[in-house]
């Protein structure tokens, strides 16, 4: 049995800062919490950037500023999000790229989320996909249902292995309008992986124990932050990222298998090393 590889998906792109004053949403505040994050435990972070008025933005100057200054404050593994927000188009999410990131996350179809619809047609997919090869910038499967499992397979079967040649990907479970956050969805999931993957789990708002749980004991690994949680327990709410890598941590300690330093992550997901 591996360590346990811990993400923190530090802000998304839903949270509205004037609500989560903890929320990390300047270059300052995303580099602390990384910080922080690295001492608590995390391996990899997720990133999506906000701009001057903290509203989500893809702006390839920012992110390549952003890549730049986590790579100095910490060793973490950078993987950009390329789902941004369900405003933002699909050119602008293949630009992502140009920032030139460690890895990428690349949802492997359309959902619902909540009252709004996370487009992922097959041909967004696929052009995403080859771009993550031709950039060889490492891709993590955000899937967030079943069908999106389906997909991957196809994905795989047409295009062949990912940049670096290992499959990880990431359950995102408990969105509303996806896969529930539960355990025996969860074992489903995994059991429908393809051969060989590795896999994380997330579970979305009062999902994540469970999710977490769930995946220490299957052995998959573990994605926390406050783009996914923003209640630490019923009515507190998170005082920051650190605390919840803190806790993935301990837990991943007490089942034995302890957080992944990043160069463990490097050599796990494929990733060569920091630029
Ligand atoms: N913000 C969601 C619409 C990703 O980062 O790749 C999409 C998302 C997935 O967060
Ligand atoms: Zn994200």
């Amino acid at each position: 049995m591996t360590g346990t590889l811990i993400t923190v998906a530090a802000t998304g792109a839903e949270a509205d800062k004037g609500r989560v004053p903890a929320l990390p949403v300047t270059l300052d505040e995303l580099t602390e919490t990384a910080a922080q994050c690295r001492r608590a435990g995390a391996a990899v972070i997720h990133v999506h950037i906000r701009d001057d008025d903290a509203k989500p933005t893809l702006d390839v100057g920012r992110l390549k500023d952003t890549v730049a200054a986590l790579r100095a404050a910490t060793d973490l593994v950078v993987q950009l999000s390329t789902g941004g927000a369900v405003t933002d188009g699909f050119d602008a999410r293949l630009a992502v790229l140009d920032a030139a990131p460690d890895a990428c996350s690349l949802t492997c179809g359309t959902v619902n989320f909540g009252d709004d619809v996370f487009a992922n047609p097959w041909g967004f997919v696929k052009d995403l996909y080859l771009l993550t090869k031709e950039r060889s910038v490492v891709p993590e499967f955000e899937l967030f249902d079943f069908g999106h499992i389906a997909a991957l397979h196809r994905l795989l079967g047409e295009f062949g292995p990912p940049a670096g040649g290992h499959v990880h990907c990431d359950l995102v479970m408990g969105v509303p309008g996806g896969m529930p956050g539960d355990a025996a969805t969860l074992v489903a999931a995994v059991q429908a992986l393809p051969g060989g993957a590795t896999w994380s789990a997330t579970g979305i708002g009062r999902t994540t124990l469970p999710v977490l749980f769930g995946a220490l004991s299957a052995g998959g690994h573990l994605r926390v932050g406050m783009e996914d949680t923003l209640t630490y327990s019923r009515g507190r709410p998170v005082t920051g990222n650190a605390e919840l890598v803190q806790r993935a941590a301990d837990l991943a300690s007490l089942a034995q298998r302890p957080p992944m330093t990043p160069a463990q992550a490097r050599e796990f997901l494929g990733i060569g090393p920091p630029a």
